[in-house]
This record gives C-alpha cells, sequence and structure tokens, in this order.
C-alpha cells in the first residue's frame, strides 16, 4: 500500500466562474461567457454552486473533511468590470473575505488570476489575441499582488492556457466558437504565455515572500499503434502543439528547434502562422528561471493514429459514451477503442499517462522546482440516493491517479499536493449541470451540500496518508 507525504497538500480545486454564480451581482463586470450561455439557451452561470454567498460553508466542510489546500480563482471583471481602469471595491473586499475565511480553516488558497475569465470588453477586443490585452491583465496581476500580496501565499498566472486557445479557435467550444483556426490557437497561446512571463517578473519584483507558478493542461499522447512510424509521428506532432511548445515557453523560454520545427510544420500545411514579437523571447527567458511551480491538470491520456483527411470533430458535451470525434488535418485522429476504461464523456481513465508526464517533466525540464497535481478528478453523473451518494468510479479513479502520483515521489519527483476537481459540484463549462465531480454534491435548486462517499475516503486519506 501506498502512502502520501506528510507534508503533502490535499485539496480541492474550484474555479470563479463555475462556482461563485452572482454573475451580475455588487458590480461584476460581464464575461464572454455570460452573453454566450444566454444564447445558447442551455444552462448558464448562474447560479452555478453559489460561492460567492456559501464559501463559508464549503470552507468549514473542507477543514471537517480534512482538506488542507484549495484552488480559488480571481474573477478580473469583479475587481476591474471593464478589464482596465475603474475598480469595484464590493468585487475587492470580496476576496479579502474569502481569503481570510480559507485561513481561518487552515486550508491554503492557491489563488488563479486567469481561469477561462477574460472580461468580456476585451473579450471583444480580441482577448489574448489583441497584445494591449496582455498590458491589461499584467496590470491586473500586479494589482491583485499589490493588494493580496500579504495573504496569499501561491499564485497562479493562467489556467489551462491551451483549453482556452483550443476551445476557443480549434474546436468550437469555448466562445467565439471557431473552429481549425490552428494559427489564432498558437498565437493566443504564446501571448498569454508572455503575459505569464510578465506578470512573473512583476512578481519578483515585489519581493514578497509568496510563491507564483502556472498550470498547463498536460495530457499524454500515445501512438494508437507503436509499431507504426506514422502512428509515432502523429502522436509526436499532437504532443508538439498540447504539450511541448508551452512546456518549452514555461521552462525554457525559447522553443527547442524540433518543437519550432514541428510547429512551423503543422501550421504551414494548414496555411498559418503566428508571430513572436520584440522583446518576447528575453521576456520568456527572464521569467523561466523564477518561476517556482508547475500545477499539472490532469484527466486523460490521447491515443493518436496517422490520418490523412480534412479537419472534423464531434464534442461529447451530453455524456452520451462513444460519441468523441477528434481528426486534425496534418496531425491525426484521436482514438477510443482500446482496452482501457472511459467516462461516459470518453475521457480514456489511465492513471500510467500522469506518471509518464512527471516522469517525462522531471527528465526534459530538469530545472522544474517542484510540481503540485492541480486538477484531477471523474465527471460522473452521480445518483443521489436518500441524501446518500456512492460514488465507488470517482474513488477508484482517485485512487489510481494518487498511487501513481506516490510512485513518481518514490522515484525522487518532486511532487507536493493535489487538488481534486473539484471540492463540490461546479458549473462545467461545455455540460453544464449533469456532469459532476465534487466531493460534495450540490443541490441546485436549494444549494444545499451532501458529502459523497468519496468524501469519507479523502477524509481517511488525510487522516493516515495511506492510499488504500
Ligand atoms: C479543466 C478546467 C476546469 C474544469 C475541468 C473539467 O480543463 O480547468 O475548469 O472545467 O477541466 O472539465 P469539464 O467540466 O469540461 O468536464
Amino acid at each position: 500500500m501506498k502512502q502520501l507525504p506528510e507534508n503533502f497538500i490535499l485539496g480541492g480545486a474550484t474555479a470563479a466562474y463555475q462556482a461563485e454564480g452572482a454573475t451580475q451581482e455588487d458590480g461584476k463586470g460581464r464575461v464572454a461567457w455570460d452573453t454566450y450561455l444566454a444564447k445558447e439557451e442551455r444552462y448558464t452561470g448562474d447560479p452555478a454552486s453559489d460561492f460567492y454567498h456559501k464559501y463559508p460553508i464549503d470552507l468549514e466542510l473542507s477543514e471537517r473533511f480534512g482538506l488542507n489546500g484549495i484552488r480559488i480563482s480571481i474573477a478580473w471583471s469583479r475587481i476591474f468590470p471593464k478589464g482596465f481602469g475603474e475598480i469595484n471595491p464590493k468585487g475587492v473586499a470580496f476576496y479579502h473575505d474569502l481569503i481570510a475565511e480559507c485561513h481561518k480553516h487552515h486550508v491554503e488558497p492557491f489563488v488563479t488570476l486567469h481561469h477561462f475569465d477574460t472580461p468580456e470588453v476585451l473579450f471583444d477586443n480580441g482577448d489574448f489575441l489583441n497584445r494591449e490585452n496582455v498590458d491589461h491583465f499584467v496590470n491586473f496581476a500586479k494589482f491583485c499582488f499589490e493588494e493580496y500580496g500579504n495573504e496569499v501565499n501561491y499564485w497562479i498566472t493562467f489556467n489551462e492556457i491551451l483549453s482556452v486557445a483550443a476551445g476557443q479557435y480549434l474546436l468550437g467550444k469555448f466562445p467565439p466558437n471557431e473552429r481549425f483556426e490552428n494559427g489564432k490557437m498558437v498565437q493566443s497561446m504564446h501571448n498569454m504565455m508572455v503575459a505569464h512571463a510578465r506578470a512573473v517578473l512583476e512578481y519578483k519584483k515585489m519581493d514578497l515572500n509568496g510563491e507564483i507558478g502556472i498550470i498547463h493542461i498536460l495530457e499524454q499522447r500515445y501512438p494508437y499503434n507503436p509499431e507504426d512510424e506514422r502512428d509515432r509521428l502523429a502522436a509526436k506532432k499532437d504532443d508538439t502543439m498540447s504539450n511541448r511548445f508551452l512546456l518549452d515557453r514555461t521552462f525554457l523560454g525559447e522553443l527547442s528547434p524540433e518543437t519550432d520545427e514541428i510547429v512551423a510544420s503543422v501550421l504551414s500545411q494548414n496555411n498559418k502562422t503566428y508571430t513572436v514579437y520584440d522583446g518576447d523571447l528575453e521576456e520568456l527567458k527572464a521569467a523561466a528561471p523564477l518561476l517556482d511551480f508547475l500545477g499539472i491538470n490532469y484527466y486523460q491520456s490521447t491515443f493518436v493514429e496517422y490520418y490523412e483527411g480534412e479537419n472534423d470533430i464531434n464534442l461529447n458535451g451530453t455524456g452520451e459514451k462513444g460519441t468523441s470525434l477528434y481528426a486534425f488535418k496534418g496531425i491525426g485522429e484521436y482514438k477510443f477503442d482500446m482496452d482501457i476504461p472511459r467516462t461516459d464523456w470518453d475521457w480514456l481513465i489511465y492513471p500510467q499517462g500522469l506518471y509518464d508526464m512527471i516522469m517525462r517533466i522531471v527528465r526534459d525540464y530538469p530545472n522544474y522546482k517542484k510540481l503540485y497535481i492541480t486538477e484531477n478528478g471523474m465527471g460522473y453523473k452521480d445518483d443521489f440516493v436518500d441524501g446518500t451518494i456512492d460514488d465507488q468510479p470517482r474513488i477508484e479513479y482517485i485512487k489510481g491517479h494518487l498511487e501513481a502520483i506516490a510512485q513518481t515521489i518514490e522515484e525522487g519527483a518532486n511532487v507536493q499536493g493535489y487538488f481534486l476537481w473539484s471540492l463540490m459540484d461546479v458549473f462545467s463549462w461545455a455540460n453544464g449541470y449533469n456532469k459532476r465531480y465534487g466531493l460534495f454534491y450540490v443541490d441546485f435548486d436549494t444549494q444545499q451540500r451532501y458529502p459523497k462517499k468519496s468524501a469519507y475516503w479523502y477524509k481517511q486519506l488525510s487522516e493516515t496518508r495511506l492510499i488504500r
């Protein structure tokens, strides 16, 4: 039986837009999601888990169930309703109160500055394709460091740059719903990495006591048939576009020659390019060695087969197993028919992929300082029966991934914590309210919380540190 270190953080993750609700309350500015979801008429960001009002209950539950960490994010448009300029004092006060409540319950807050929620005014202005918005983000970050710098020990600049850029421009999953625009995808990833680097440099100038990191979604790409050279190349290309591009920018600043070449060739096959502006590389290179930690979000791995056809996608946003389709021109097609269990949303449950990813970072980027697993968890249609929720598959999922993490620690990886996505059930961007992840079940009508079987399991884990 494996055991986690004594000082290891066992936390739960949330994000402002997915948890808080209160999207139009107390002077909060709009985000693109407000308009987009209203137009789609499927579900909205209200009420989410009403964390804006219920956070004392969630923090009390966290403490009672043995959690010693929480991921929260600061909604940029609660502080700057337009993204810049006028400040909203009620928004500023809210996060002071929330952070204080975390400390009161001995639950360490890890605070993200951007979790998919650019203010609408800036979003309409091009979001991170517009370089002026890089400046606005850095000003927002500086404001937060000055305002909350003595209360927050762990900062995160961006959550999942890849998901933002791919969701917006490649997969048509996030507003503005564009597809197969991989030039825009790479440009926006690059610009967000520059914004990240500049925020890190600002933070380090201020000489505060805390640490700063970034979170990437890092899911391994394997060849569908490892014997087939074409599948190996397909997996390598997809891995480079999704993982290596961001890891190189994060830890090296510049791209390795191979990464650079693959990105350029995939873009040129799609008749696209992207621009690196004067000064970008210097800032990225200066920030890389200053990074205190990398957060890894890991849910699944991907098996890629050689593909010659045109771009084609079907997103499984309803939990109808077997409906996912991802085929990318010049890269490859994702396969799902391996002997690997998957969730109703076709996410392959593969803890080995997390092990491989952690060990790869240790090997390929030896200047990393420490790692946190900042999201991992299982989307599941939980059954609520007489006030109890038996989510044994989720327990098995968490257990498998924690065992993989413990193994990497035994082999020398510096992994210091795990945040389950999600602390309580929250709103899911592309799936609404029927894809649940929480330790605590949320009745979205009454906003009552109910501990699931997994919450009791997590509690004994936090007491014994034994993964059993
Ligand atoms: C990550 C995001 C989270 C969360 C999670 C689950 O990519 O950082 O915000 O949404 O994925 O995703 P989903 O809700 O689509 O199942």
